[in-house]
């Protein structure tokens, strides 16, 4: 193991509160995530479906978890020395069950005959959505009458809101996150290409026992930082220029979600500085009005506001030019293209319903930035905030962010 497991105290609350959640007489069948093939015999590094591992705290494919108010099943596959000998050790019911903490484990091979006798008495059947699960088809398949109703909803409402345990493990990830971003800063000079830096963040997270990148990382220089999803990371880092960083750790399927903008120099030009600190005060604002209650339509509104006022001081526009525009498509956006935020938990982009208001226990991103096409500059920041009924708790506080103690630290 690289990392230390997740109690399974975690697992066996979200399965009751998923219980509480579910209609009479539903039967909630989630299936584990298949292998995804790459080419020939080779398959995409394993990675577990996010509700499957909420529930279960489960790693292993071709497994099935069966919950409904009446009991809890997990199916997983029968240990066979040949997949054993290629593959390495299948799990035992009694590991399985400390992982899990369901008393009720089977062999795979007799899903089929459970869920005959099962489905005689259930009217509903939840599957969370998933393409190309073979286990799903089959299920499918067997029982073509059975209604079918997508899990999906109730997991939103769930996964939303994170345990203590949850919010331990993204702490964990912003910490490997911050380790690396160190890495960078004293790594980081001009001439060296992109992937020289994302090679320091990924060497970082493995050496501290994470899966790795949570999402694939952007290493944007100069104009790459105006392509919002930059993932070529393959340019030259040039002396005059900004490096905008997008990476994050994944501990125990749990994301960290940083960004940083750093001077390759090692020193912010005066105009670079100007807009760094634009982004910096609208983060600190921003941040600040992540408190419960607030819708997050309503938040990004209010930051397109500070955002305003910084792109008027900037000079990219005038007030009476901001007044003209229309309600619908205000000026800013020209400069601030994206979210603020989104929800953070074993997905990036975690599950999340907009229309509920931010709640004591949500991890949320804050991430603001400025994009010039005229100057050929982009800039962002973004921190990962838990939202508690004593304000926000900024969980990358510790991660250099202000642009003078970026300097001295590259100095
Ligand atoms: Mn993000």
């Amino acid at each position: 193991m690289r990392s230390v497991p997740i109690s399974s105290d975690l697992f066996i609350r979200n399965r009751s509160k998923l219980v509480k959640l579910l209609p009479d007489r539903a039967l909630a069948v989630v299936c584990s995530n298949p292998q995804r093939p790459r080419n020939g015999d080779q398959f995409y590094p394993y990675r577990q479906h996010s509700d499957f591992f909420y529930l279960s705290g489960i790693f292993q494919q071709e497994s099935v978890l069966i919950i409904s108010s009446g009991g809890e099943t997990l199916f997983i596959r029968r240990p066979d020395p040949k997949t054993q000998l290629w593959s390495g050790f299948l799990l035992s019911f009694e590991e399985a069950l400390s992982l899990s903490g369901i008393k009720e484990v089977r062999w795979l091979d007799e899903l089929e005959a459970f869920l005959e006798k099962k489905l005689t008495d259930a009217s509903l059947l939840f599957q969370s959505k998933m393409p190309d699960a073979p286990l799903y088809d089959r299920i499918a398949s067997l029982y073509p009458f059975t209604e079918r109703n997508s899990l999906e909803p109730l997991m939103k409402q769930l996964r939303m809101v994170k345990e203590p345990e949850e919010i331990e493990e993204i702490r964990k990830a912003c910490s490997i996150t911050r380790s690396a971003f160190y890495r960078v800063l004293n790594e980081l000079k001009p001439g060296m290409y992109e992937y020289e830096l994302e090679a320091e963040l990924a060497a970082e997270f493995t050496r501290r026992g994470a899966r790795g990148h949570a999402f694939e990382p952007i290493v944007a220089s100069g104009t790459n930082a105006l392509v919002l999803h930059y993932v070529e990371n393959d340019k030259i880092l040039r002396k005059d220029d900004l490096v905008l960083m997008d990476f994050g750790a994944e501990l125990n399927n749990y994301a960290a979600d940083c960004s940083r903008t750093l001077p390759v120099s090692g020193k912010f030009s005066r105009r670079q500085r100007e807009l760094y600190d634009s982004v910096y005060k609208v983060f600190v604002q921003a941040r600040d009005l992540m408190v419960p209650g607030v819708l997050m339509g309503d938040f990004h509104r209010q930051v397109g506001e500070l955002w305003e006022e910084q792109h008027i001081l900037l000079g990219l526009y005038t007030m009476e030019e901001a007044r003209q525009k229309d309600l619908s498509e205000p000026l800013w956006k020209k400069y601030f293209m994206h979210g603020t935020s989104h929800s953070l938990g074993m997905d990036v982009h975690d599950p999340f319903d907009r229309a509920k208001p931010f709640a004591p226990g949500m991890v949320l991103t804050c991430e603001p930035g400025i994009y010039i096409q005229d100057e050929g500059v982009g800039i962002r920041l973004e921190n990962d905030i838990l939202i508690s009924e004593k304000g926000p708790i900024d969980l990358m506080a510790d991660i250099p962010i202000e642009a003078g103690e970026i300097e001295d630290l590259m100095q």
